[in-house]
């Protein structure tokens, strides 16, 4: 069987609600899995939770509950989530699951017997709240912690560490060889100005289980438990290895288990992260990787983060966007859209309330639904919502529009890509305009050429529901419907000119996005 297209999120912790940052991410996630399916790629979409670690303990403690329970209540939370964005997750991981946790034990153990490990004593800084320790260098010029370390206290501790150091060298020269390995470049830039201007210090990729007990026990020394990263990054590969990928080296497979050959999703094709994450999956990760023998994932796409009105998103001061009180208002394609048209993968981004409105209006309500709407409509009234014979007036406008959206999903430029797309509907509104159906259907002398215009004009409404799709999933397949078409608009090559046949009947046109008055006017 061939290889899938596989592609990740990171996994989310479960110590707060899912926020903006966790939906913005699985969305762009899923607009990616989507265009490949719609290209004919089978791809396999894994996003889920790190649900070990001592900031869970201390939110289940604080509720007076058991870390599993506190963890299945909010994975029931964060999956509700993934359905509500419309996430096509082929899993979903839990690092609490069996499956998971036997595969970590597995990569410790060889990684052990290989001589990867070793335990040391440390003495110095560690900051609980970022379950982290910290040396000199990590001291502000007045000699503190940022106060985002918390309450940072002296320790000396026994732990094992994984050699990192080791292969410093390496991963400047792999980063240097394989310039597409992490995008955007500049984060690139960063990884390696990091790497060139610091010496790695080993991983200390434990914590004693007297301190902390809620994570995945040493199966070598039951004294301790795995550090949350070491734990959290081998996601990619443990949900792999627990179904028999013949991609992953054979020592890491759960015991008894001999490759089905069914499921090959590794190496990763593309690790979605946000940037606060790099470090760990563009300096830890790939050694780890090298270390345990396995390939390297091919690609890290690294996002910004969100704002809310200019200012970093919190619980304490309110400023907050909740993702599915958003939904419940205004749909979830309009989400999707926003998030996608609004912020470029690379950048940090601002959500505002008016902004979000803007859009809605401007671009989803009179773009794309006016479009709509009009043309089926005319449709309807002038020619019973029979498609007339087929003309290709605006073929070369939609050929453009479907090859230039192509190549920027291919190299995963989902703004741009909707940018394009949007230029065909303003290009199909003008088209509205200068030809003025309206006014040709009052003259019989001009029945062809109205045949001519609604024909493009449909025809252009279901090549946007195809080029759609990956985006606005719930809009194309209702434009779709409307046309009176069967089945879904989920494959590319269906965007072809001239899909609609002379004849056929469409369905009943509605509006997409319905109007909705401004705040101002609703207090009126
Ligand atoms: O970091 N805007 O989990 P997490 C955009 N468990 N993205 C944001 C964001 C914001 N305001 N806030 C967070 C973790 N994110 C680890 C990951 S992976 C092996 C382990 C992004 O819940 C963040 O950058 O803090 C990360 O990619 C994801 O949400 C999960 O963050």
């Amino acid at each position: 069987m061939s290889k899938r297209f596989y592609l990740t999120t990171a996994i989310d912790y479960v110590n707060g609600k899912p926020h903006l940052g966790h939906a913005y991410e699985k969305v762009v996630a899923d607009v990616i899995a989507r265009a490949h399916r719609s290209l004919g790629q089978e791809t396999f979409f894994l996003t889920g939770l790190d649900e070990h670690g001592q900031k869970v303990q201390q939110a289940a403690l604080a509720e007076g509950k058991t870390p599993q329970a506190y963890c299945d209540e909010m994975a029931a939370a964060f999956e509700g989530l993934a359905a509500r964005l419309g996430c096509t997750n082929n899993d979903f991981v839990r690092t609490t699951q069996p499956r998971h946790k036997q595969v970590v034990q597995q990569i410790l153990s060889e990684l052990y017997t290989q001589g990867h490990l070793y335990k040391a004593i440390y003495e110095g800084f560690y900051s609980a709240k970022e379950e982290t320790f910290l040396t000199d260098k990590d001291r502000r010029a007045d000699g503190t912690f940022d106060p985002f370390y918390g309450e940072v206290v002296r320790l000396q501790e026994e732990n094992y560490y994984f050699k990192l150091k080791d292969h410093q060298q390496w991963l400047i020269d792999y980063l240097e060889q394989n310039p597409s390995f992490v995008y955007p470049e500049f984060r690139r830039n960063e990884v390696l100005g990091f790497l060139k201007n610091n010496i790695l210090e080993d991983l200390c990729i434990t914590r004693p289980a007297a301190r902390l007990n809620w994570g995945i026990p040493l199966p070598f020394d039951p004294d301790y438990v795995t550090y949350v990263w070491f734990d959290a990054l081998n996601n990619y590969i443990s949900i792999p290895a627990a179904q028999g990928d013949p991609g992953v080296p054979p020592a890491f497979a759960p015991k008894g288990m001999t490759s089905t050959g069914s499921l090959s999703l590794w190496p990763a094709d593309l690790h979605i992260i946000g940037k606060d994450i790099l470090k760990f999956h563009s300096v830890y990760w790939p050694i780890l990787l090298k270390a345990m023998g396995a390939p390297l994932p091919k690609k890290i796409l690294v996002h910004g983060w969100w704002q809310k009105d200019g200012q970093k998103m919190s619980k304490s001061t309110g400023n907050v966007v909740d993702p599915l009180a958003v939904i419940d208002e205004w749909g979830v394609d309009a989400f999707r859209f926003y998030v996608i048209r609004e912020l470029d993968i690379g950048p940090d981004g601002n959500w505002t309330d008016a902004g979000f409105r803007a859009r809605y209006s401007a671009e989803l309500a009179n773009g794309l639904g006016n479009l709509v709407n009009r043309s089926l409509s005319m449709l309807k009234r002038y020619r019973n919502g029979i498609i007339p014979r087929p003309s290709n007036e605006l073929a070369p406008d939609a050929e453009r529009v479907i090859s230039e959206t192509s190549d920027l999903l291919e190299n995963n430029r989902l703004q741009a890509a909707l940018q394009a797309i949007w230029s065909l509907i303003t290009r199909a509104n003008q088209y509205v305009d200068h030809t003025a159906p309206f006014k040709l259907a009052k003259d019989q002398a001009q029945a062809e050429r109205l045949d001519e215009v609604l024909y493009n004009l449909a025809e252009v409404c279901r090549i946007l529901a195809v080029l759609l799709w990956p985006f606005l999933p719930e809009t194309a397949s209702k434009i779709y419907a409307q046309l009176g078409l069967a089945g879904l608009p989920d494959k590319a090559h269906l965007s072809r000119w001239g899909g609609l046949a002379a004849g056929h009947a469409i369905g009943t046109p509605a509006p997409l996005f319905p109007r909705k008055e401004s705040p101002a006017e609703e207090r009126k």
